[in-house]
């Protein structure tokens, strides 16, 4: 059963499909550590799948490191052996008895004891799938050969609920998806679960991701149909014993689409009857679902904005009162038929209108008036930056602006607008960025963190959601360095104080190579890759300078119609006036960092056209004047590429075969593909600014309306958002 993974790839094929859970041999001192904390496994019989689960991933990886099999032991004493065991069961042991209270029911303990002149290395928790991550967390400290003899390690995550939200279409295809197909065969489920799904289970949990969102966004409401929600429970079947529970996307106009009834007002009592009785059927057949994930009155999606007019007798104490509808009735409808079963929902804050003056204010303007006004078990949640996943945006005003409300975090793993699956950007880095930021909401130190973990407002309810890079390419993500990022996704979901650096050498260490020097170079690699994709990308807070088609050519030119307010591009300047002086956007930040946004002088380079349309003469502290830097941060981005590429050349003989040509591959298209933006950028901004050259820099290859006239109709990931046909209750069977 868990063995896909195993029997499906024979050691030598290096495609990338195990993943971070090679386990290959360990030598020397850390193969004796091993040697010495194993002989058996104590702690059994496993009385969960959970347990079995853990002793089969504890006897797989142990063999990879140790090449033997080590046998499995009843009772949980210490002779010897590694003990797994519930704290519970070893009320004997001291340490256990203090650490165990603090360590929750997700967290783990990893520690050692001596017993009658035995030393046993013990792995314990409160719960079974605390058990299974102190399991992998063990096993990740072995493969590292970071474990060294006595040391004890204490493992409590920080959020919640670590969730991968998947754009996958019931059709198969994957929105923004650069990995093949989705990895959820609807059409054959619930007969057939692909293998597959038991080893993405186990490498999520492996990174502490305890929830999937199974379907995209822009949902169908056919996935809430009684013969779709069969094949949901099959999948959440297998995801269980991985601790991992499954989400829907809702599409808010389901009780009309899917239920015949004529509207889908929150305020109606028939639609929240619907609700309700819909939220019964689901938990009758997956009773430990997630809950819903839901993105309303955004991109023409439905959602309660729809609904404007008089509310039900009984309401306001029976007052005629008529108002439109707000994102907060929306999510307590659903959160109300929910929590009888303790299901939550995450409503997104993802909302804008072409006829709104400044898109970066739109979600702030909807939302803020909202705060206090959600039920506690729903979480609004807001992307990193307030338009959209931009190589770099400043922080979204939200967070931190909604203290009596749960506040949750999408971060997007998959690569839209970061050279998507061919690109090497390692994403650590930008969302340390991210979680560091200090919102200065409520004094210094109010970092974005701080607000999503839950421990700046003592929110009941936290959440952490990666938009997945997942499909059905062999190696998962459709690159081998994207596997990167979805591990630092759960990673960091489960501790956002590691470093980027930290969660790169052990990926790297558990992927490519333990050699010290090997390993060092690709991590510093990594660490550079994002600031490179940004400099010839979007340098100095740019945005939008991607195709609004394909969401993978460079076209700055394709956003520039002034009534979408996303760019500022003249004669004069360039950059969006964020100030007082402009669409004051600023505003929406808390005191300090108005102050600090408002001026150019005082607002962080990288974030200077963000902010500010600026002169094409401003001098920049560097000296030159912006159309110089900017010229100098395309070309650096393009130079910064060509140094990827000769590191990862030197690594030849150092990496297997398979995976050293295929990354030497996609760098070779990055390469190419970092000059076409450069000079697709550096004609358009030319055309723009009217301005010459400086000696020395290179002009583009082509002229303006080459780059202008090329067209990339199967871009991969572009929506088709075909939308679901009505169907009437008669589709239930
Ligand atoms: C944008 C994507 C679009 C998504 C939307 C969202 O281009 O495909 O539907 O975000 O987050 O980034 O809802």
């Amino acid at each position: 059963m868990f063995s896909a993974l195993v029997a499906s790839s024979p050691a030598s094929a290096e495609d990338g499909y195990r993943l971070w859970l090679r386990f290959s041999p360990l030598f020397g001192r850390s193969a004796e550590t091993a040697r010495a904390d194993v002989s058996r496994i104590s702690g059994f019989p496993a009385t969960s799948e959970t347990l079995r689960v853990a002793e089969q991933e504890l006897q797989h990886g142990l063999k990879g490191l140790m090449g033997k099999h080590i046998p499995l032991a009843s009772g949980a004493r210490c002779n010897g052996s590694l003990v797994l065991a519930r704290t519970n069961r070893l009320r004997w042991n001291r340490k256990v008895d203090t650490i165990g209270p603090t360590i929750g029911s997700e967290g783990y303990f990893i520690t050692s004891a001596r017993t009658k002149g035995k030393n046993c290395t013990i792995i314990t928790a409160n719960s079974d799938i605390g058990l299974l991550y102190g399991t992998f967390g063990y096993l990740r400290q072995l493969q590292l050969g970071w474990r060294s003899g006595q040391q004890d390690v204490i493992s409590v995550p920080k959020v919640q609920v670590r969730i991968l939200d998947h754009w996958d279409n019931l059709d198969g295809t994957v929105e923004r998806g650069f990995a093949g197909r989705s990895i959820f065969n609807w059409h054959l489920l619930p007969g057939w679960v692909d293998p597959r799904i038991r080893d993405y289970a186990r490498a999520n949990a492996s990174i502490g991701i305890n929830g999937i969102a199974l379907n995209n966004v822009n949902a169908d409401a056919i996935v809430l149909t009684r013969p779709y929600l069969k094949k949901a429970a099959a999948l959440a079947d297998v995801f269980r014993p991985y601790g991992i529970k499954v989400y829907l996307s809702a599409s808010f106009a389901a009780p009309m689409k899917i239920g015949g009834l004529k509207d889908a007002d929150p305020l109606d009592p028939a639609v929240r009857n619907w609700w309700r009785q819909k939220a019964d059927e689901i938990y009758s057949l997956i009773p430990d679902f997630g809950g819903f994930l839901v993105k309303a009155n955004s991109e023409g999606q439905p959602g309660p904005q729809d609904y404007n007019g008089p509310v039900p007798a009984g309401w306001y104490g029976g007052a005629r009162v008529s108002y439109r509808r707000t994102h907060a009735d929306g999510a307590n409808l659903l959160a109300s038929a929910l929590n009888p079963h303790h299901g939550i929902v995450m409503w997104r804050a993802f909302v804008y209108e072409a006829t709104t003056d400044e898109r970066a204010k739109r979600a702030y303007d909807e939302f803020k008036p909202l705060d206090g006004k959600f039920l506690p078990n729903v979480s609004v949640q807001v992307k990193y930056g307030p338009l959209d996943f931009q190589p770099r945006e400043a922080a979204h005003p939200l967070l931190g602006a909604m203290p009596h409300t749960n506040v949750g975090l999408e971060l997007q793993i998959t690569k839209e607008y970061l050279g998507q699956a061919t690109h090497l950007v390692y994403l650590g880095p930008l969302w340390k960025e991210v979680l560091s930021h200090d919102t200065v909401s409520s004094g210094p130190g109010a970092t974005v963190a701080r607000i999503v973990d839950g421990e700046l407002y003592a929110n009941p309810l936290t959440v952490i959601a990666g938009v997945a890079n997942v499909g059905t390419d062999r190696n998962w993500t459709g690159s081998q360095f994207d596997q990167a990022n979805w591990y630092a996704f759960g990673r960091l979901s489960w501790n956002n104080s590691l470093t980027a650096k930290d969660i790169a050498r052990e990926w790297v260490a558990m992927t490519f190579s333990r050699d010290p020097d090997v390993a060092g170079k690709i991590v510093d690699m990594m660490l550079r890759s994002h600031q490179t994709a940004v400099d010839y990308m979007a340098p100095l807070g740019l945005a939008w300078t991607i195709s609004a088609d394909d969401h993978y050519s460079p076209a700055p030119w394709s956003h520039a119609d002034p009534t979408w307010g996303l760019v500022q591009y003249d004669r004069k300047g360039i950059g969006f006036e964020r100030s007082s002086a402009g669409s004051n956007a600023v505003a929406q930040y808390s005191p300090v960092l108005r102050l600090k946004y408002e001026n150019p002088s005082s607002t962080p380079e990288d974030l200077l056209l963000w902010f500010h349309h600026i002169p094409w003469d401003y001098r920049m502290p560097s000296g030159s004047s912006l159309w110089e830097e900017l010229l100098s941060r395309y070309d650096r981005g393009v130079r910064s590429v060509g140094a990827l590429q000769s590191d990862w050349a030197s690594l030849r003989g150092k990496i297997d075969e398979e995976r050293f040509e295929e990354v030497s591959a996609f760098l070779a298209i990055q390469r190419k593909e970092a000059q076409w933006w450069r000079d697709a950028n550096v004609a358009y901004f030319q055309h723009v600014s009217e301005l010459p050259l400086p000696p020395g820099t290179a002009p583009p290859a082509h002229p303006l309306a080459f780059y202008q006239n090329l067209s990339f109709p199967y871009a991969p990931g572009v929506p088709g958002r075909t939308s679901a046909p009505f169907l009437v209750a008669a589709q239930q069977n």
